[in-house]
This record gives C-alpha cells, sequence and structure tokens, in this order.
C-alpha cells in the first residue's frame, strides 16, 4: 500500500493553549545545600541549567514552586538561598519582518529565533522537497527556490545533466521540466512554504532554513497520484541537496528504497527526512522508519503527540505537526496539520545546521538533531519510546558541543558484545537493537551513574546480520551498527 500523506487535517484548533505556570521562580542555593533540603520541605526543585560534569556552581541554580511565596525572604535569611528571582520576560534576539510571524507559533516551540541570532543561512544549500511540485509563482515562494541559471529555459540541456530545461526543477509525474502544482494537488507548495519561505521580506511567513533554500522534485502525475519517488530522491540528491524532505511513506518496505537511500546518504551525503505518516497507528512506514532515515512523528503546542500521527519504536523524532501557518498557492496561506508539516520543520532546521556545520556529515547532523531533542516523554505516556528522541529543538541543536561516542567490542560479534559509552548525564537510559528492516529485535533499560559506561550484552540467540544499536536517555541519543557473524 503507497500512502500519501496528501490529506492535510485542516486547522484543528482555533487558540493556542499556554501552559500555565504556577508560581516558580529562580534561585541560587547556598553552596552548602543541597536539593534533598528543599525537598523535606516539600518544596519542589528543578535544575535550571543541564551540565556535563555535575559542577557544584551549575547545580546551585535551580528552579523551586513555594507553597507560599513569602517562604523565599525566609530562606534567604536562614542562609538557605544566597537569592530569588521572578521569572523575567526577554526579547527574542531577531523577529523576521514577515507580517504573519506571529501566527507561527513552532518557530517559537523550537526556538528557530534565537538560532537566527547565530545564523540565517548560506543561500547555496537546499532542501529537496520530492512531493507534488510548488506554485512557484506565490510571492513568499518565488524568492526562495533553488533555481538552476545553469540550464536556462532554450530547448537545450546546456548543463548537460539529462534535463532539458531543468531550470525550476523536474517533473517526474508528468516527464518535462515543469514541477508547477497541478489542480488542487497543492501539498508540495505547502511542504516548500514550511521548509524554505523567504524569511524577514516582509510578507508571509517565516521559516527556519531562513535563506536557504528549496528544490521542488514533483512525483506525482496529472491525478495527483505518486509515480516514482526514488527517481525523485536521485534527482534532487544528484542536483547538491544537502536534505530531502519525504513527506510521504508506505506500510510495505521496500529494497530499492532502502538502496537508493543508503546510496544518496552514504555517497552524496545526503540527509533524509520522512513522515510517520497520518494512521494514527503504531507501524512502521517506510521510508520513515528505515535506520538512515530521520522518521518524523507530529505534536501539538502541549507536545502531545496529535490523534493522527503515527508511532512506532523505529521513529526518531517528533515535530510540531498542529496549526501550522505557512504558504498554499496563488499568493494564500493555509493551516495545515499532519506528519507531513511536521517533517518539513524537521527539514527546515537541518539545513540550516548544515549549512553552519558545512564540515559535518549528514550522519553527524543526524545525530546532533535527535540528540538536542526536547524532551516530550511526561506528556506522552502512552507512546513512550515510540515518538523519537523527543521534540525538536534547533537552538539546543545548533549548541549541542559535545561527542557522544559508543563503541562496540567485538564487532563483528556472534551475540555476546559489550557497549562502552561516554554519557553527558547520569540517569536511565535505554538500549534498543533494530534489524535490517527496522524491526525491534531486543531492548533493555539500565542505569548509569559514571560517566564512562561499559554495558555487557549477551544474545547468543540472535541470529547472523546486520543490527543497529541505539540508545535513548532523556537528553542523549546515539547509534551504531554490529554485525553478528555464527
Ligand atoms: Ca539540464
Ligand atoms: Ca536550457
Ligand atoms: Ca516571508
Amino acid at each position: 500500500m503507497r500512502l500519501g500523506f496528501a490529506l492535510f487535517v485542516p486547522f484543528l484548533c482555533t487558540c493556542l493553549c499556554f501552559a500555565q505556570s504556577t508560581n516558580s521562580y529562580n534561585v541560587r542555593l547556598s553552596n552548602t545545600i543541597s536539593w534533598d533540603l528543599l525537598q523535606t520541605k516539600n518544596i519542589s526543585v528543578s535544575p535550571l541549567f543541564r551540565n556535563s560534569n555535575n559542577s557544584v556552581f551549575l547545580n546551585s541554580f535551580v528552579q523551586i514552586s513555594p507553597t507560599n511565596p513569602t517562604e523565599l525572604d525566609a530562606m534567604v535569611e536562614q542562609g538557605i538561598l544566597l537569592y530569588w528571582e521572578n521569572k523575567r520576560v526577554q526579547e527574542l534576539y531577531f523577529t523576521p519582518s514577515d507580517e504573519s510571524f506571529n501566527q507561527q507559533w513552532y518557530l517559537n516551540k523550537i526556538n528557530a529565533p534565537e538560532v537566527w541570532d547565530s545564523t540565517q543561512g548560506d543561500s547555496t544549500y537546499f532542501v529537496g522537497v520530492v512531493d507534488s511540485g510548488v506554485d512557484y509563482h506565490h510571492e513568499d515562494l518565488s524568492g526562495n527556490l533553488a533555481y538552476n541559471y545553469a540550464d536556462p529555459i532554450n530547448g537545450l540541456d546546456d548543463d548537460n545533466d539529462g534535463y532539458i530545461d531543468n531550470f525550476y526543477g523536474w517533473d517526474f509525474g508528468d516527464l518535462d521540466n515543469d514541477p508547477m502544482v497541478s489542480g488542487s494537488y497543492a501539498h508540495g507548495s505547502v511542504m516548500c512554504g514550511i521548509i524554505a519561505a523567504q524569511t524577514n521580506n516582509t510578507i508571509g511567513t517565516a521559516s527556519t532554513a531562513f535563506n536557504c533554500k528549496y528544490l521542488p522534485v514533483k512525483i506525482t502525475n496529472i491525478a495527483g497520484l505518486i509515480t516514482d519517488t526514488n527517481a525523485g530522491i536521485l534527482y534532487a540528491a544528484q542536483m547538491g541537496a544537502k536534505v530531502i524532505n519525504c513527506s510521504f511513506g508506505s506500510t510495505e518496505f521496500s529494497q530499492a528504497e532502502a538502496d537508493i537511500i543508503t546510496y544518496v546518504t552514504d555517497s552524496l551525503d545526503v540527509l533524509i527526512i520522512a513522515s510517520a505518516g497520518n494512521n494514527g497507528l503504531n507501524i512502521p512506514i517506510y521510508p520513515a522508519s528505515l535506520t538512515n532515515v530521520i522518521g518524523v512523528c507530529a505534536v501539538d503546542e502541549m507536545d502531545q503527540k496529535i490523534p493522527i500521527s503515527n508511532y512506532h519504536t523505529s521513529f526518531d523524532i517528533s515535530a510540531p505537526g498542529s496549526s501550522i501557518y505557512g504558504p498554499y498557492i496563488e499568493n494564500e496561506y493555509s493551516y495545515k496539520s499532519g506528519t507531513s508539516v511536521a517533517t518539513g520543520i524537521v527539514s527546515s532546521a537541518a539545513i540550516l545546521l548544515r549549512s553552519y556545520f558545512k564540515t559535518e556529515s549528514a550522519e553527524e547532523i543526524r545525530i546532533r538533531i535527535l540528540n538536542s531533542a526536547d524532551y516530550i516523554d511526561d506528556y506522552n505516556p502512552l507512546y513512550l519510546a515510540q515518538l523519537g528522541t523527543g521534540r525538536l529543538n534547533v537552538l539546543n541543536a545548533i549548541s549541542e558541543i559535545s561527542k557522544n561516542t559508543l563503541e562496540i567490542f567485538p564487532n563483528p560479534s556472534r551475540g555476546i558484545f559489550d557497549l562502552e559509552l561516554n554519557l553527558i548525564d547520569y540517569g536511565n537510559y535505554q538500549i534498543s537493537i533494530f534489524d535490517v528492516l527496522g524491526k525491534l529485535y531486543y531492548r533493555t533499560e539500565f542505569f548509569v551513574r559514571s560517566k564512562l559506561h561499559t554495558e555487557h550484552l549477551n544474545l547468543q540467540d540472535i541470529k547472523q546480520g546486520y543490527y543497529t544499536i541505539e540508545i535513548n536517555g532523556t537528553s542523549y541519543y546515539n547509534s551504531s551498527g554490529i554485525i553478528i557473524v555464527k
């Protein structure tokens, strides 16, 4: 069954709901005070900073929620607190001029504006959008298309790449050079807008990718049906896309699709990002469930899975996918929901990161994105480990500098091996082992008390083959391959 996720769910919610903050205060503890003391006073405590070396200094900054705020002054007098502060309203460093920016709740949710202070993207980087084409005349889309100036429209294949006049992109559905969306099949136009609407141009909406661009690759025919996505993926990769957005999928595995994706990932250094699908089921979807693809689930403003989003252990991350405002067709804009738009939001962040960390490979950027997601399990108790590592946070992704390591000895192995982990935080971790089809073979949890941790596994019954090992923690993700021989 080949599924195109052309079905957007219309605007689900007319008001954005925000978590009401109870009376919590930022405080600094006195040097000799431990969290335990506050907890014995029935005051809830949470850290303000994550830190790699368990620094006493950093651990002294906490957020507390006293039952009565007058306790705060008393705790300062008693020497428990050095000081306390109310939370401040702080302004973003960079707010784009796009007139509808304030309707794009998801950009603040993933901390995109803070990142734009560091980088606004390199305009030579672009996302290949393998979809139903684009309305390249749209006021907020025409300026950010990755035009192929090497092949102007003159009837000749000026750049000698086998595609005559592929100036705008290519249409594999109709086998011509015009990727204009046909009829009402506007899905691709929406995706290009989420991924790379022209930003800070005073009109329309903003995109995380900012100056990075999009390349439309149309893979639907006149009836709106998907023809050949593999050709579209290859074309986008050969044209130089560093990220390819695949807001489509199938419940059936395809070896050819897996081979094409492994080729563009390993040989052309492309990062593939794909949708988990909108069936509301616990199922794998391809290509999203392939191990070298970022498979994306959709969450709402409260970081809860939206009902239609599929969920499965083989998916990698979640992203906003509810009431996402962006360009449509014919200079119009619309709200869309679903895993397609969630995938576009990850692709938009991914191309900004690739253009910033130019020397990092697709795999390094993939790990960077997964490793820096915000923890959302508490909001999704029914879907633990089935929504990936958490919700995309592009500010964390650009700030993440620590290198986690995962080494496996011996590899190849007969099924008895050690995982050697270099970890940032103490706490609970989970090991998941997937076979080559993305099916979960084994899972266990362990607790870490030291930065360097060795976990011994004894899986004597495991069959011969290639497996992917994933390690997940609250703020940690890593993966590696192992070959089992018998
Ligand atoms: Ca050409
Ligand atoms: Ca030409
Ligand atoms: Ca704009």
